[in-house]
C-alpha cells in the first residue's frame, strides 16, 4: 500500500476512485462535494436520488460519469461539535469505509479529499492525524501491495499537516 499526498483539485484526478465529503442528503451541496458534481454532470445528482441519503461515517458508491475517476465513493463526515460528540471515531469510519468500498470493487487507487475540514469545522491537524492513522490499520495485512491512496490537499497547510502526520505514524 502506497500513501501518496498531493496539492489540487480531486476532480482532476485519474484514479479509480474519488472520495466525496457529502452531506447526508447526497444531494450536492458546496465545497468539495460541489464540485465533484459540476464536474461528474448532472446524470450524478440523477444516480444520488436513488441512494436515498447516507449516514455519517457510511458511505456509498456511484459512477464517475464525466469524471477521470471510474467512481464516486460519497462519504457524510461529522460535523464539528467541540470534539465530545464522537466525532474522532465517526471520521475514521469515513476512511475505514471508503477503503473497505475500494477494495470490495477491485479499485487499485482511492483518492480522498479532506473529510470534514471545510463546511463541517474538524480542526485540521485532528482530522489529518486521523485519516493517516486510519489509512495505515486499514489497509494492513492487505494482500495487494500496488493499492495507492491518495490524500488530496486543497490548501498548502493541509499537505503540511498530511506530511507531519505521516512521519508520526508511519
Ligand atoms: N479538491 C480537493 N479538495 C477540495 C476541493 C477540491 N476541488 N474543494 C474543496 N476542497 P468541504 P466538509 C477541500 O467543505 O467540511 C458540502 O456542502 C476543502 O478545502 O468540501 O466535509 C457538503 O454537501 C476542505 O479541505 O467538506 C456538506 O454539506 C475539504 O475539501 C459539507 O459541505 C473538505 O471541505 C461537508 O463539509
Amino acid at each position: 500500500m502506497h500513501i501518496k499526498v498531493l496539492q489540487g483539485d480531486i476532480t482532476k484526478l485519474h484514479v479509480d476512485a474519488i472520495v466525496n465529503a457529502a452531506n447526508s442528503s447526497l444531494l450536492g451541496g458546496g465545497g468539495v462535494d460541489g464540485a465533484i458534481h459540476r464536474a461528474a454532470g448532472k446524470e450524478l445528482l440523477e444516480e444520488c436520488r436513488e441512494l436515498h441519503g447516507c449516514k455519517t461515517g457510511q458511505c456509498k458508491m456511484t459512477k464517475g460519469y464525466n469524471l477521470p475517476a471510474k467512481y464516486v465513493i460519497h462519504t457524510v463526515g461529522p460535523v464539528w461539535n467541540g470534539g465530545t460528540d464522537g466525532e474522532a471515531e465517526l471520521l475514521s469510519c469515513c476512511y475505514r469505509n471508503s477503503i473497505q468500498c475500494a477494495i470490495e470493487h477491485e479499485c487499485k487507487s482511492i483518492a480522498f479529499p479532506a473529510i470534514s475540514t471545510g463546511i463541517y469545522g474538524y480542526p485540521k491537524e485532528q482530522a489529518a492525524e486521523i485519516a493517516i492513522s486510519t489509512i495505515i490499520d486499514s489497509t494492513k495485512g492487505q494482500a495487494d501491495s500496488d493499492f495507492e491512496v491518495w490524500l488530496v490537499a486543497f490548501d498548502e497547510e493541509t499537505e503540511r499537516l498530511y506530511h507531519n502526520a505521516m512521519l508520526q505514524y508511519s
